[in-house]
């Protein structure tokens, strides 16, 4: 299993991680903390150094409620970060966290090589941008807009309409050309869900595997941990270690995570013990 993407041909044959860098002020666990490009930079270059696989960037939070970004703005969050990043010939591939074409597009023309879009390219634009390119894509779930998700999320089953819905992406990038070897698939854990659907989605992640493109798992820090565990965010390590290592068990390809040293060491050890 490996993922096309740009330049970079990504082995996933044992699970990788996916640092997140948010150059955002207000993401739910590290908002505000690296929105200068130096501060950025270096934290990028930490993860890395800490064993990312991917560094995922993004401009705009996704948590429940956040507020829209204007297009400029995210531009100028990203773009320079991902310039200066790519002038240190980085060795890991760069994704972009974003469901705007505008901000897709001069991500990818800036050095990126992977689009991350939490809308799975339903924005106007979206699909012919990444399939123009020769970037790796994120496709992920979400019921609702992040301004709507977590009101009164509902499925009849929600793994059946998660699958269903990735196999639909998924084609509808195939018949625009871009390969099943570029595209990543991603059920979206917090994004329209309550905590039971996360909880089902979460025992059935090898159903997914049948959709024949590697699995993007995102559960760091994410509140259906707090709720389990009754941690706030700052305090969410070991159980987002334990959700990867399980996800990763469950056959996940890439791990999208705030603590990249200790996933990246936790799942040394799936790889040795599977
Ligand atoms: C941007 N973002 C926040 N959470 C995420 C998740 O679970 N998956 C992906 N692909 N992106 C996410």
């Amino acid at each position: 299993m490996h993922l096309r993407c740009g330049a970079f041909k990504l082995d996933l044959s044992t699970p990788q991680v996916m640092g997140i860098l948010n150059v955002t002020p207000d993401s739910f666990s590290d908002g505000g903390q690296y929105t200068h490009n130096e501060s950025a930079v270096a934290h990028a270059l930490q993860l890395i150094e800490d064993g990312a696989a991917v560094l995922d960037i993004g401009g705009e939070s996704t948590r429940p409620n956040a507020t829209p970004v204007p297009l400029q703005q995210e531009l100028q969050r990203v773009i320079p970060v991902i310039e200066a990043l790519v002038a240190r010939n980085i060795a890991v591939p760069i994704s972009i966290d974003t469901y705007k074409p505008a901000v897709m597009r001069a991500a990818i023309e800036a050095g990126a090589s992977i689009v991350n879009d939490v809308r799975a390219l339903q924005e106007a634009g979206a699909m012919d941008v990444v399939a123009a390119s020769n970037a790796g894509v994120c496709l992920m779930h979400m019921q609702g807009t992040p301004q709507t998700m977590q009101d009164d999320p509902q499925y009849d089953d929600v793994l059946l309409e998660v699958k269903d819905f990735l196999r639909a992406r998924r084609d509808v990038c195939l018949a625009a050309g871009i390969s099943a070897d570029r595209i990543l698939l991603d059920p979206g854990f917090g994004f329209g869900k309550t905590r039971a659907h996360n909880i089902a989605l979460a025992r059935s992640l090898s159903e997914l595997l049948d959709l024949d493109c590697p699995l993007l798992v995102g559960l760091s820090r994410k509140s259906v941990l707090g709720q389990v565990t009754g941690n706030d965010v700052a305090a969410r390590l070991y159980a987002s270690v334990a959700a990867a290592v399980v996800s990763a068990m469950q056959g996940a390809h890439l791990l999208r995570v705030h603590d990249v040293k200790a996933t990246v060491e936790a799942l040394k050890v799936v790889t040795a013990l599977k």
